[in-house]
C-alpha cells in the first residue's frame, strides 16, 4: 500500500547557503502540501538516532556530524505518491548525478552536503515524521 505522505529535511548546508525559501517554493510548486514544519537543530545524539539504519556504513560518523552542525527545516509533506514523487523532485543522492532542475542539482554541492532529505519508503516516512512531530503539530 502507498500512502500520500513523505518526510523531508532541508539540511544544514542549504539553510546556511540561504536556500530555505527557494527549496520550499520548489516543494510547493511540485504539488506538495505542508502538513507540519519545524526550524530546529538536531543534537549529535538525535541525528545518530535518526540515521541509525546507516550505523554500519562508512559515512555514518560524518553524516551525523554534518546533520547536527547547524539548523535544519523538517517537514511532513502530502501528495499522491508522495515518497516516490518527492525523491524525483530532489534528484540523485550525489548532486553530480542529479537530473537537471532537481533540488539537489540546483542547491547541493556534494554527496555529503546534499541540501535535502527525502524518505525512501512509506514505512520510513511515517517513522521519520513521528520522530519530529506530535499529533497537535500537524495541520
Ligand atoms: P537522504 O536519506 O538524505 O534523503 O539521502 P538518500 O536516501 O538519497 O541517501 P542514503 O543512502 O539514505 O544516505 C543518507 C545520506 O548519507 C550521505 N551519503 N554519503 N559518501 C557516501 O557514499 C554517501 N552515501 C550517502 C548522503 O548525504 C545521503 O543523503
Ligand atoms: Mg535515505
Amino acid at each position: 500500500m502507498t500512502t500520500n505522505r513523505t518526510f523531508t529535511m532541508i539540511k544544514p548546508d542549504a539553510v546556511a547557503n540561504g536556500h530555505i525559501g527557494a527549496i520550499l517554493n520548489d516543494i510547493i510548486n511540485g504539488g506538495f502540501k505542508i502538513i507540519a514544519m519545524k526550524y530546529t537543530q538536531l543534537s549529535k545524539e538525535k541525528a545518530g538516532e535518526f540515521y541509525a539504519v546507516h550505523k554500519e556504513r562508512g559515512f555514518y560518523g560524518e553524516l551525523v556530524d554534518f546533520m547536527s552542525s547547524g539548523p535544519i527545516v523538517a517537514a511532513i509533506l502530502e501528495k499522491d505518491n508522495a515518497v516516490e514523487d518527492f525523491r524525483k523532485l530532489i534528484g540523485a543522492t550525489n548532486p553530480a548525478e542529479a537530473a537537471e532542475g532537481t533540488i539537489r542539482q540546483k542547491y547541493a554541492k556534494s554527496i555529503d552536503a546534499n541540501a535535502v532529505h527525502g524518505s525512501d519508503s512509506d514505512e520510513n516516512a511515517k517513522i521519520e515524521g513521528d520522530f519530529f512531530f506530535a499529533a497537535d503539530e500537524r495541520f
